[in-house]
């Protein structure tokens, strides 16, 4: 393919204004106080200016939302907020072709992909609307006669939302439809790359709202960048952060947050690897590895960025994914072409960076088996599409300890399980993790206490593209955090603890006997 085939930026602009309108944006907001721009990594130039938000905008924008969690929202029964959600997911049906097209304009992410994570926004408020039904507290029997204990869950306050440019809107809608049916009301600053598709999510919100008789200020936009999200993470009235991005991000806010005495829940960057036994069936491995380390051109939380092969298979599966790598190639580019398997990195930034780790592996002994190489340097210089690379790595250096955000897979040999494991949990990050194998008891020692120490572990699946009905988050530096399903819903709301007497005396717990 050749750069011809790219679209230019203007046709690109014309199709975003198309389904911001659509979406029921139709002026890029008011004049707020900072200037701002939205921009296309197909092409990697500006679409168009938009209004960005001030400190002092971000900080208003917390009061509106905390003065109507206080004056409404808090008290409106959950079944009741869950029709906001419910409305909201009918919005989404209808603008699933709208957002998705958003979604690669400004994130690069391959059609298929981007109509993925739309989707992924409807699943979360189908659980949502369920779970406004079922905010479950327990009741435990009472060592007191006449009494009885129970716990009843609350609305937490103001949730603030940072999110990243990878996915730009699954993650806010994990977010908010959550704390939204729990009672809570909504901040959220995106990524500064992508405000378009956050406005247009806000936009269908606002509708949503309207529809429903929900006040608008139960979720407010900021769009920004540090300074807009620092408002948030410093306002006492944010009872939750959660924030997704790099590890480096979430050290910086943690401390903040918690030195006020607020919540965060955090969702950093992960360093994810499938071990492959030797009885693993070699077609799964290869098909399971290739999207989770290729697709979104690598530029997942949960990309497959380790292989840990089993000696006994390792040239052979290192051969097949080279060559599936190599068709890989023809099907690099416009992110918009149903061909198109991979799509461009999202700037200069994730180029060097991807540059940078295949010197230093290069430099540790590493050998570069297939990619790297960047297209179109000369034609479409402001663009980064890169060939996704494997890297053959006589060990686990430093590099591949460090999460890279871009497509490079680290092919690394094992001996026996516990080496796997303890290759496999020898980084800082606790994410994803997957173990491919027809052996049921060492898939089992994978699952278990001793085994991978992530939040995700998978089983003959690669280690991306999980469900919204799980909990998602994981370990160590990813910063111990869960969203999404099971009962992530308990992070955004306040736990009370019940003790009710009917019985008319006053017996003291414990036994404790006082006048
Ligand atoms: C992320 O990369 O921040 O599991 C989220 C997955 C997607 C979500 C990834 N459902 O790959």
């Amino acid at each position: 393919m050749d750069t011809s085939a790219l679209p230019d930026t203007e046709h690109l602009a014309e199709r975003a204004r198309t389904a911001l309108g659509r979406c029921g944006v139709g002026r890029l907001r008011e004049p707020i106080g900072a200037a701002g721009v939205a921009r296309t990594p197909i092409t990697g130039q500006i679409l168009f200016p938009v209004e960005f938000d001030t400190a002092a905008s971000a900080e208003r924008a917390v009061t509106a939302a905390h003065d109507t969690f206080t004056s409404a929202w808090r008290d409106t029964p959950a079944p009741v907020r869950g029709r906001l959600v419910h409305r909201f997911g009918e919005l989404l049906r209808e603008h699933k072709e709208d957002l998705a097209a958003l979604v690669t304009i400004e994130a690069g992410k391959i059609h298929s992909e981007a109509l993925g994570e739309v989707q992924e926004m409807i699943d979360i408020c189908d659980l949502a609307v369920g779970l406004s039904r079922q905010l479950y507290g327990r009741t435990m029997p009472s060592e007191r006669p006449g009494h009885r204990l129970m716990e009843t869950w609350h609305p937490l306050g103001v949730v603030g939302v940072i999110t990243a440019f990878n996915f730009p809107v699954a993650v806010w809608s994990w977010n908010t439809c959550v704390a939204l049916v729990c009672g809570d009301t909504v901040v959220w600053k995106p990524s500064e790359l992508t405000p378009l598709t956050a406005l247009a999510c806000h936009g269908l919100l606002m509708r949503a709202a309207e529809d429903v008789g929900a006040p608008a200020d139960v979720h407010r936009l900021v769009l920004g960048d540090r300074e807009v999200g620092e408002a948030l993470v410093e306002d006492p009235r944010v009872a939750l952060l959660s924030a997704t991005g790099s590890t480096a991000m979430g050290r910086a806010v943690a401390p903040r947050v918690a030195a006020r005495m607020g919540r965060y829940l955090l969702e950093l960057g992960g360093n994810n690897a499938a071990v492959v036994a030797p009885s693993a069936d070699l077609d799964l491995v290869v098909r399971g590895s290739v999207f989770a380390a290729a697709g979104t051109a690598g530029q997942r939380c949960t990309s497959l960025r380790r292989l840990i092969v089993h000696e006994d298979v390792a040239d052979e599966v290192a051969r097949r994914i080279v060559d599936a790598y190599k068709q890989l190639r023809d099907r690099i580019g416009d992110p918009f072409e149903e061909s198109t398997l991979v799509g461009p990195l999202v700037g200069e930034r994730a180029h060097t960076a991807m540059g940078a780790a295949l010197a230093r592996a290069r430099a540790d002994g590493g050998e570069v088996l297939v990619g790297g190489a960047r297209w179109w340097e000369e034609s479409a210089a402001d663009a980064y599409y890169v060939e996704p690379a494997v890297v053959r790595m006589p060990g686990q250096t430093e590099v591949v300890r460090e999460e890279t955000f871009a497509p490079i897979l680290y092919v690394l040999g094992y001996r026996t399980l516990e080496e796997a494991v303890e290759l496999h949990n020898g980084v800082p990050q606790g994410l994803s993790s997957a173990i491919f194998t027809q052996d049921q008891a060492e898939a089992e020692r994978f699952l278990s206490a001793a085994g991978s120490d992530c939040g995700i572990v998978n089983v003959n699946i690669g280690t991306s593209g999980a469900e919204i009905g799980g909990a998602f988050g994981g370990e160590k530096d990813t910063g111990g955090g869960r969203e999404s399903g099971s009962d992530s819903w308990k992070a955004y709301m306040r736990r009370a603890t019940n003790t009710v007497n009917y019985g008319g005396g006053l017996p003291l717990a414990q036994g404790v006997r006082f006048l």
